[in-house]
């Protein structure tokens, strides 16, 4: 009986959901949205709005000012957490009430469940968008190559890779990591949290997933940094289901456009320059979503390679489309790398329409260039939710248990820096180890 008026509830909900959906969009007729082409139609009417609308709150979320479109030789601005905290008054009662609703309420099994009703979702959301952008992404933080750059001299790092809505994975590793944060504060020692992007799609779970870890990322500001992936994005959105997620559980047209504007402001790079006392030079470990960026692409000749980390010649990435972006934030957000390529071929078009597979000798060349020592990404789908490349100096880690119809062996990757260079990283399987 309980089940049945369980059901019927359900069914209720889902009714008055659908109406008010309908309400909302009016005039935009729901059967067309399946199609393609329609949502091609809805994407340029998106597009359109972006560029006309008055923004309706975006206006706290969205850069003050211009996009960067050039700058050349840019000497390295590092994160200054410390004085950054000391300096202003962190004030975020959304990110406080969403901490609440999904850490200490566990109220996430259900992507119907929010916060308040659906008067109040877009005010939250915005409240929490604004917040991250005002202290997670604040451009005192944030090298004027939309990169973050930061010292570490000891502890641990740890790097999260694509969760895609999987938000089990990302309930177990924020967990974890609280843990980890206590007891690097208790003890005195460093800790970085990073997540390499790809936060929607692919899951039901996807609007939750993301506004969990921005909600974590708000509240261990001096800890956790978030970088775009190619998820973030408004094409890839309206194709694999981060539209649909809002469509059905958050029936607010204008709340697509906000996520997307906010998107826009993720940063694309991080880097850490690890160096202890002992230590002549740094080593420098570079994160990002997919691949290596190159200017040109003959694919036999080595192609010339821009230094990301001191400063990029062009970068233009404040787009909610990836159409509009420069060519090297569209690869670092798309390519791949490749274990086995012909002998005379340096990379290869990529089989994902976008970007390329890039060898070794090109990775080693880029290294050389921007003076790094490791890469870590995510962006790739193995089984064993992970795979290092190029002798391990390229790590790849995927961290969504469950992906479209597939399972597999989720993981972080950690790096302890209290052991030998060589021997300090390990992969932790999340619903394992974690
Ligand atoms: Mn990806």
């Amino acid at each position: 009986m309980t089940s049945m008026k369980q059901k019927k509830k359900e069914e209720q909900e889902k009714k008055a959901m659908e109406e008010a959906l309908m309400d909302i969009m009016e005039d935009i007729n729901l059967e067309e949205q399946k199609s393609e082409s329609a949502f091609i139609k809805k994407l340029n009417l998106l597009r359109a709005e972006f560029k006309t609308e008055e923004p309706f709150t975006t206006t706290d979320i969205l850069p003050k000012e211009e996009p960067i479109i050039s700058m050349r030789s840019v000497a390295i601005k590092f994160v200054d957490i410390d004085s950054f905290l000391a300096k202003e008054k962190i004030e975020t009662p959304f990110a406080e009430e969403f901490w609440d609703f999904y850490y200490e309420n566990k109220q996430i099994s259900d992507p119907r469940k929010y916060l308040g009703g659906i008067a109040t979702i877009r005010e939250k959301t915005l409240g929490l968008l604004g917040e991250v952008s005002e202290y997670v992404l604040n451009p005192d933080l944030i090298d004027i190559n939309h990169a973050f750059n930061e010292k570490m001299q000891s502890g641990k790092l740890y790097y999260v890779g694509d969760t895609h809505g999987s938000i089990v994975d990302t309930d177990r590793c924020i967990r974890f990591f609280v843990k980890q944060i206590k007891e690097a504060e208790t003890n005195n020692e460093e800790i970085k949290i990073i997540f390499l992007g790809d936060y929607v799609d692919r899951n039901k779970m996807d609007i939750h997933n993301l506004l969990y870890i921005l909600t974590f990322a708000t509240k261990y500001l001096k800890y956790v940094r978030i970088l775009r992936g190619n998820h973030e994005e408004t094409t890839v959105n309206m194709r694999y289901g981060f539209w649909h997620s809002i469509n059905k559980y958050l029936p607010n047209l204008y709340l697509f456009n906000d996520f997307e504007y906010f998107f826009m402001r993720l940063p694309l790079v991080h880097a850490v320059h690890y160096q202890s006392e002992s230590m002549a030079e740094p080593r420098v470990i570079v994160s990002l979503h997919g691949g290596i960026p190159i200017y040109d692409k003959s694919f036999t000749e080595m192609p010339e390679i821009p230094n990301i980390i001191e400063g990029l010649d062009l970068i233009d990435s404040i787009h909610s489309n990836i159409d509009e972006m420069d060519d090297l934030s569209q690869q670092i957000l798309w390519n791949d790398p490749v274990d086995d390529l012909p002998p005379e071929m340096l990379f290869l078009p990529s089989k994902r329409g976008i970007g390329f597979n890039f060898g070794k000798k090109v990775f080693d060349e880029w290294m050389n260039v921007n003076k790094a020592d490791r890469l870590i990404r995510g962006h790739e789908v193995f089984l064993e939710g992970f795979r290092n490349f190029f002798n391990d100096r390229l790590f790849s880690v995927f961290s969504s248990s469950k992906y479209v119809f597939r399972r597999l062996e989720s993981k972080i990757l950690e790096f302890d820096f209290s052991k030998p260079w060589e021997k300090n990283w390990t992969y932790l399987t999340i619903l394992k180890d974690l």
